[in-house]
């Protein structure tokens, strides 16, 4: 089976290039700041500009045409969201909501999942660490179920 491609939407130092190179199983890569798209094997990262931004939102559109669904990034510890409510309705792929950074001691993981349950997912949301690794292996099993 091919391996199934995410790519991972979410404001700027949300994670995003951190748990793609975890999933990617490159965890200890240097996280350079994403100004362009970076396509992996499991994941496409997008630079936190093309949420924080609507001029770009038809590049996330576009660009999730690649992918076979779309995962919306929430840092657990900011207590914001960038999302549009209902966001997750404008792609026509699978969508889902992971919550990043939930080993930090400032992490409100209920209110991250807050955010992202107003997007509208039509999938789960999951809780990961990629400091410590905690969720990164049921994410990856949820990516390739089916
Ligand atoms: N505590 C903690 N920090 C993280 C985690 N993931 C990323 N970070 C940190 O958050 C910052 C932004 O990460 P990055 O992956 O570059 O975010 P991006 O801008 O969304 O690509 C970096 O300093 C990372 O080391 C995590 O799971 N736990
Ligand atoms: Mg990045």
């Amino acid at each position: 089976m091919k391996t199934k491609r995410i790519m991972l939407v979410g404001a700027v130092n949300s994670g995003k290039t951190t748990l793609a190179n975890a999933l990617n199983g490159d965890a200890t890569a240097s996280v350079p700041k994403t100004q362009s798209l970076g396509y992996s094997a499991c994941s496409i990262d997008t630079p936190g500009e093309f949420i924080e931004n609507p001029s770009y939102y038809k590049a996330l559109f576009a660009t999730s045409l690649e992918a076979d669904g779309v995962a919306f990034i929430q840092d657990a510890t900011r207590n914001r969201s960038v999302f549009p409510p209902g966001f997750a309705a404008a792609f026509s792929k699978r969508t889902m909501g992971i919550v990043t950074k939930i080993d930090h001691p400032q992490a409100d993981v209920e209110q991250a999942k807050g955010f992202l349950k107003s997007l509208g997912l039509s999938g789960a949301i999951v809780v990961v660490s990629a400091l410590t690794g905690e969720g990164i292996d049921d994410l990856k099993q949820l990516l390739n179920r089916d």
